[in-house]
């Protein structure tokens, strides 16, 4: 029964690497994880990922390979004179993969599908590449709930359109439900990372993934719209009522393959606006780029300490 308590071994084995919990797998001759064009026959994904650590995912290639970059400074990873970063997944023209030392930094497109597609593969892949204990991070932005453009916010819980705590998904003519959860002592962790000096707030609180940035999130300005403006604001404040304080599009799939796979995990989104204010992104887009560092500096933080603790 998927709604059960996921048990330590059932997905881990004794030396924390992450177990698959599909007996197919192994009866497999070779395991071709197409969407990230690798595989376990075609490569050695125990020399090419096996110190993984982190597990880094966000919308946008660009974004990541962002990312990759601002972890080489951080960590002062050097690489090898004359070679430059490179995109790991390029020829899977879908998902783009950088990888600096143990951090993996993956972008996962929009929407539960495309992420639901990458978790499958990723979980895959850390378990041929027979990773210990790896922690994932989503490093997103999402709509604010009464908080102000440029806040951080670390999810507590993920609920989707219907304020459920699972991910539904139809396998088989039959809706399976997968609950949500994320791991509260990383979610401390994090929080305690914020710095009092940082020029913005840092806040935890429950996170509401919609199937669409329109009328799954209540805006006004899609190509339709069938409700009115009160009955808009109705719906945000009856969710803020709830303990939702922000919206994005990952998180009910995200928790629920990453508690499934037995596998810590957090989602930090930058507020790009305040929902009760309005619905369109109209921050100029040097202070956008500015606020979608905010998340990375958190996790930034959090890798930093943990490499230092070893
Ligand atoms: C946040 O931003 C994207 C939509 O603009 C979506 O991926 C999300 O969760
Ligand atoms: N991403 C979302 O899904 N919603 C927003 O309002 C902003 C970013």
């Amino acid at each position: 029964n998927s709604e059960e308590n996921i048990k330590d071994d059932e997905v881990r084995y004794p030396d924390g690497s992450v177990k698959l919990r599909n007996p197919n797998i192994e009866l497999m001759d070779q395991d071709i994880l197409y969407h990230l064009a690798l595989g376990s026959g075609s490569h050695d994904l125990v020399e090419m990922f096996g110190d993984v650590k982190f597990v880094c995912m966000g919308g946008t290639p660009k974004r990541m390979e962002n990312f990759a970059h601002f972890m080489m400074k951080e960590i002062g990873h050097k690489l090898p004179t004359g070679t430059q970063l490179m995109d790991i997944c390029q020829y899977s023209y879908r998902y783009s993969m950088y990888k600096v030392g143990p951090i993996l930094s993956v972008s996962h497109g929009m929407g539960g599908p495309s992420i639901g597609i990458l978790l499958h593969e990723i979980i895959k892949l850390m378990y041929h590449a027979k990773c210990k204990d790896p922690i994932f991070f989503r490093i997103g932005t999402c709509g604010g709930i009464g908080l102000d453009g440029g806040t951080v916010v670390i999810s507590e819980d993920a609920v989707d359109g219907m304020l459920n705590r699972y991910y539904q998904v139809p396998i088989l003519g039959r809706i399976v439900k997968r609950p949500t959860r994320f791991d509260k002592k990383l979610i401390k962790e994090l929080k305690a990372l914020a710095d009092p000096e940082d020029p913005y707030d840092t806040v935890t609180g429950t996170t509401m993934c919609a199937d669409d940035f329109y009328e799954g999130q209540g805006r006004l300005d899609g190509a339709f719209c069938d409700y009115t403006e009160t009955e808009k604001m109705q719906f945000l404040e009856s969710l803020s009522a709830n303990g939702v304080r922000n919206i994005e599009m990952e998180a009910t799939v995200f928790s629920a393959l990453t508690n499934q796979a037995g596998i810590k995990a957090a989602d930090i989104c930058v507020t790009l606006l305040d929902r009760l204010k309005g619905d369109q992104v109209m921050a100029p887009k040097e202070v956008l780029n500015e606020w979608q560092v905010r998340p990375q500096i958190l996790v930034g933080r959090y890798i930093k300490r943990y490499l230092q603790m070893k």
